[in-house]
């Protein structure tokens, strides 16, 4: 039985507001939150969500994680900005915690997911005309076809997505596309002297998470220490515990030349990035070269020091692979005519809806908001489902029947 009821007047007085006032570059759910803690939501009608989308994996740690929110409040009160033209007392202990944490020499503490992109690309292009001695402006960085990396001009330059790049040119140069999980391809794009970088995701998250062979990380490692070309691994979304290891590529135990992180580095508190690599790569770029206003400020210092020590402390990694484990095994026991695929690692899964009606994936997210769980699709007829890491095993079981419930409407359309 299709139940999906009108927005409530409280609901569509804030959707009137950010339709006349706001920016149109988003199509959300009809809902509007409130409030959020842990792995739940409320709306302004104090209705709660189970939230399956964590703001993207901004939100492993769950909402207003109380360690998080100490330490912003703490520092929020003692010292939120000195910019970079002083030192401070807090970016150099959290540059010894995130190095320590994670096993690189240095880190560039940026803010938002694509700016550390942007950057790793910037560092990528140096280390490659100043320690490979590749030609002057000849630099040229794989990617992968249906990537995702952001939204600036030189990151969608390599999209392949036509509606992430529509009427943006002309684009940044210096770029070559293979397809994902194609090591023949890569080890045939890296045939080109010039290569600096193959930047990838280790699973792709927009692109409706794809998962690569076992193996993929290994070989990509492989190649990249043959033909002197950086890896450089965009763990912004799978990274941070998300798919059931600290990082995607320890699935492997494999180490990139770069890793870039943002979202979770805060706990979806505010925007925190970074890039993390050796001096070799690292001490390329000299005083003046690089920067930010608010990169590195001693508040996200504090806040990402938190959000990382909440991952390891609640072992939220351990979390995630038990808990995406038994996500997919009872999402397959629905046997549903309507689920062609189910795939992930971790706590980043995704299905792909088998429907005729090109819109079932996004009736169906909006029958599983009525019934109390909030998710949406990528690309059309994929439905990500990506839960805050603190998910116990009774909320997945909860959730799979939600699911399993809310698939009847597919039924009726
Ligand atoms: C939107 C997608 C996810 C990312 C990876 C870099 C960035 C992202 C692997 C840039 C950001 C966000 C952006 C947000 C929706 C969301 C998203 F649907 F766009 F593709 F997660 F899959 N690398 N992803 O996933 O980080 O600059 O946004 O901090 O733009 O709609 P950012």
């Amino acid at each position: 039985m299709n139940t999906i009821t009108q927005a409530s007047a409280n609901t569509q007085y804030f959707i009137d507001l950010e339709t006349k006032y706001g920016a149109h570059n988003y199509h959300p759910l009809p809902v509007v939150l409130k409030k959020a803690s842990g792995v739940f939501f409320w709306d302004v009608d104090d209705k709660r969500y189970y939230d399956f989308l964590s703001g993207y994996s901004a939100v492993n740690q769950g909402h207003c994680h109380p360690t998080i929110l100490a330490a912003m409040m703490e520092q929020a009160q003692t010292l939120t900005l000195t910019s970079r033209a002083f030192y401070n007392n807090q970016l150099g202990e959290y540059e010894k915690y995130i190095t320590d944490y994670f096993g690189y020499d240095k880190v560039l503490p940026m803010n938002t997911g694509v700016e550390a992109v942007e950057t790793a690309l910037k560092l990528s292009r140096k280390w490659a005309y100043e320690v490979k001695k590749i030609e002057h402006n000849k630099a040229k960085i794989i990617v992968c076809s249906q990537n995702f990396h952001g939204r600036t001009l030189g990151v969608i330059s390599y999209s392949t997505d036509p509606t992430a790049k529509n009427n943006y040119g002309p684009f940044l140069p210096g770029f070559e596309i293979i397809p994902f999980n194609d090591l023949p391809a890569l080890e045939k794009a890296l045939q080109d002297k010039n290569t600096a970088a193959f930047l990838f995701e280790p699973i792709q998250g927009e692109a409706g998470v794809v998962v690569p062979d076992k193996g993929y990380y290994t070989g990509v490692r492989q190649l990249c220490t043959e033909y002197q070309v950086l890896m450089v691994a965009d763990e912004i979304q799978s990274g941070l515990c998300r798919t059931g290891t600290t990082l995607a590529c320890d699935a492997e135990n494999v180490r990139p030349d770069i890793v870039i992180l943002g979202k979770a580095l805060s706990g979806g508190v505010i925007p925190i990035s970074a890039v993390l690599a050796d001096d070799e790569i690292m001490l390329t770029i000299q005083p003046g070269e690089h920067g930010s206003t608010y990169g590195g400020n001693p508040l996200s210092c504090k806040i990402a020091i938190a959000a990382l020590s909440v991952l390891k402390d609640e072992k939220m990694a351990e979390n995630a692979a038990a808990m995406g484990q038994l996500f997919r095994e009872e999402l397959a026991k629905i046997n549903s005519p309507f689920i062609e695929t189910i795939r992930g690692r971790g706590l980043l899964n995704a299905i792909v809806i088998n429907h005729p009606d090109e819109d079932a994936a996004w009736k169906l997210c909006l029958e599983l908001k009525e019934n109390g769980l909030l998710a949406k699709p990528t690309h059309g007829d994929k439905i990500r489902f990506a839960p805050p890491l603190l998910i116990n095993k009774e909320q997945i079981i909860e959730c799979v029947k939600i699911i399993e419930n809310s698939l009847q409407c597919l039924h009726d359309i």
